[in-house]
């Protein structure tokens, strides 16, 4: 699955705020990817207790990514940045009936015998 994220043009004031990507529907086994195109901006990596990390996003780059966990990652604005960028991000999705009983054994405690596929 990817999600198409556009930062308008003209606009190195656009940002996207710390957040990890940990949704209990996407499957954390599975690295996220991320192609840019366009403006290079920055990503800042940050974790309890460790230095923040800034890694530039160039046109063309791919940027993999795991330990949602704990690790977050936002696009700090840059003014100075008049050329749009667009990003394509491509997270492994469960499947809704995988997320269900994900669900149930986190939520009820019901322990399952044998997991499904994932695939
Ligand atoms: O645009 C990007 O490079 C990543 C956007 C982002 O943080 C996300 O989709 O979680």
């Amino acid at each position: 699955m990817h999600f198409y994220n556009p930062i308008p043009s003209g606009s190195g004031q656009a940002k996207i705020g710390a957040h990890k990507d940990d949704e209990p529907s996407l499957d954390q086994s599975v690295d996220i990817a991320t192609l840019s195109f366009g403006a290079c901006r920055d990503m800042i990596f940050s974790k309890k207790g460790c230095k923040s990390v800034r890694q530039a996003l160039e046109a063309g780059s791919l940027l993999l990514m795991h330990d949602q966990k704990e690790w977050t990652h936002a696009i700090p604005p840059q003014p100075c940045v008049k050329e749009p960028r667009i990003s394509l991000t491509f997270r492994r999705v469960w499947s809704s009936l995988q997320q269900s009983l994900d669900d149930m054994e986190r939520d009820y405690s019901i322990p399952l015998c044998k997991r499904l596929r994932r695939d």
